[in-house]
This record gives C-alpha cells, structure tokens and sequence, in this order.
C-alpha cells in the first residue's frame, strides 16, 4: 500500500465547467500531493464567462457530508469557498464542530463569481464575518471583496497594505489580500500579526479565466495540511496558479472562446518535487 497523502477538505460549491469551485480545490489538492475531499454547498451550472443557474444544497445535506468526513478521516486541513447563503454557512459551522478546533482553516469570502454573479447572499455576509472568520487561521478576499468588508475598495499597494492591517486587526486572523483587480499588478499581500509579505507578480493579460481565487486558496490549504507554514504554502500557492494560468487552455473562437485554467501545468510541483523554494516572496 501507498503511504496515505495528507488529507484537505473543501467545502464549496460545484462548478460544472471544473474550472472553479470544489471540481478546481480536488485538481489542486491532486496536483500538489494531497488527498482531497469535499463537502458541496451548492450546484452551479455555468461556464467561465456565465452564471446560468445556482441551487443552494439544502443545509442538512452540507452539514451531513462534513460530519460523515470529519468522523472518518485525519483531515490536515479545510477550506471554504462559494457557500451559497446564510443557511449553508450555518450548516457548515455545524459540521465544522465535529472537527478540531485547533485545525487551520482557510477562508475564501467568494461573494461574486468572475462573470459577475452574486453566490453569496445579502444575509451571509454577517454570518461569514461574525461566524466563519473567528475560526480561520487566513481569510483570502480580493479586492472587491475587501471593499464590500471594508467600505472602501484599495486602488494602490499602499492602500493595500492599509486595508489588510485594518482586517487583520478586525478579524483576528491572517489576511491574504488578493491584488489581482490592481490595474497592471497581480501582486498579493499576505498579512499576519507579526508583520507584511508581498508576493509579487504580474497581471497576465487576454485571457477568460475563472476559478483562479479558490485555487489559490486550495493550494494554500493543501501546504497547510502538508506542515508548511502559512507563508511557505502561499509563496507555493502562488506559484502554482501563476503556472496554472500562464499554461492555460482554449476551446472554441470569437466570442464562443472557452479558457480554463490548467491544474496541472507546472511539473516542478508535482508529488516529491522541492516545494519550499517559493520564489515569489520579497
Ligand atoms: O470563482 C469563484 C467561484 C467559486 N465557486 C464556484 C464558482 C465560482 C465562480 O464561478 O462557480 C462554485
């Protein structure tokens, strides 16, 4: 037998084109060495540019699939992403109960989908932020997301490094603001207690992607689960959805073109490959 990968835990919403959502988490988790499972908290049908149908799970169902996993695997790590509304946010902190409170939880606050879609509703929010972020070890917002946190959305790295010392001091966890929305920049900044890290990079163009943010936040989770420190699975995390961008895929011509991102571009990262050279932090 194998030696068993360490475990993670998505719990978020489908996304039928595998691009986003839990079907992007299983590929990173995959990618990167981990065994991955998942909670759903909602079924979207759509494609990267459009949203053409959302059912929320019903929450017993959310809290069910949690409990059943938490019950009957060592699980390392978890990480939320889309979770649909207030209800599935309080299934999943029911669920999340059944596992040890000390495990590290990453927190993509994913409110609205690339092409514009809401996937959070008005009554979430509250309970994301009062609920959900109290037992993160890192939240993961964009700059859209910081905004509607925060009031106002940061239109510089400066204001970048002001917003995330204002949620970290907030929320009492680590913040990794996404600078992805930065006119000309894709740089991030991961903001702890003890102080402030850049991971720089530069905004790749032309492109129609979708599911870029929960990869990230599952290739943060998947180092999590595997002993790196948060710092580390960032710089990782952030190398790997650079490569899975830059590799990207494309179908189709004109306005009918299809990208996806693609989960297994950078063979450097593949199981028993060195994984803590990050070369993206200054
Ligand atoms: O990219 C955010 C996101 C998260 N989760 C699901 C999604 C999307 C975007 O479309 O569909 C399920």
């Amino acid at each position: 037998m194998p030696p068993s990968p360490p475990i993670v835990l998505s719990i978020a919403g489908s996304d039928c084109s595998a691009g986003a959502g839990a079907q992007a988490d299983l590929k990173t988790f995959t990618a990167l060495g981990c065994y991955g499972l998942t909670a759903l908290t909602s079924v979207v049908a759509e494609v990267p540019a459009k949203v053409e149908a959302i059912q929320n799970l019903d929450p017993a169902i959310v809290t069910a699939q949690i409990e059943v996993l938490a019950h009957s695997f060592p699980i390392r790590a978890v990480k939320t992403g889309m979770l649909g509304g207030h209800a599935q946010i309080a299934a999943v902190l029911r669920g999340l109960q059944a596992l040890p409170a000390t495990l590290p939880l990453v927190v993509d606050p994913v409110m609205i989908s690339t092409s514009g879609a809401r996937l959070l509703d008005d009554d979430g929010m509250e309970l994301l932020t009062t609920g959900l972020f109290a037992r993160a070890l890192v939240i993961t917002p964009n700059l859209d997301e910081a905004a509607a946190l925060m009031g106002a959305r940061p239109t510089s790295k400066k204001e970048m490094e002001q917003c995330a010392r204002e949620l970290v001091s907030q929320y009492h966890c680590a913040v990794l603001l996404k600078g992805g929305h930065l006119e000309g920049d894709a740089s991030d900044l991961l903001a702890e207690k003890g102080g402030l890290t850049w991971f720089e990079g530069r905004r790749q163009e032309g492109m129609h992607t979708h599911g870029t943010g929960c990869t990230l936040s599952a290739a943060i989770t998947a180092g999590l689960g595997q002993g790196l420190s948060l710092g580390d699975a960032v710089g990782r995390a952030k190398r790997f959805t650079v490569a899975a961008i830059a590799q990207h895929f494309r179908w189709g011509q004109g306005a009918a073109t299809v990208d996806a991102l693609n989960h297994g571009a950078d063979g450097s990262l593949q199981p028993g490959a060195p994984v803590l050279s990050t070369g993206t932090n200054s």
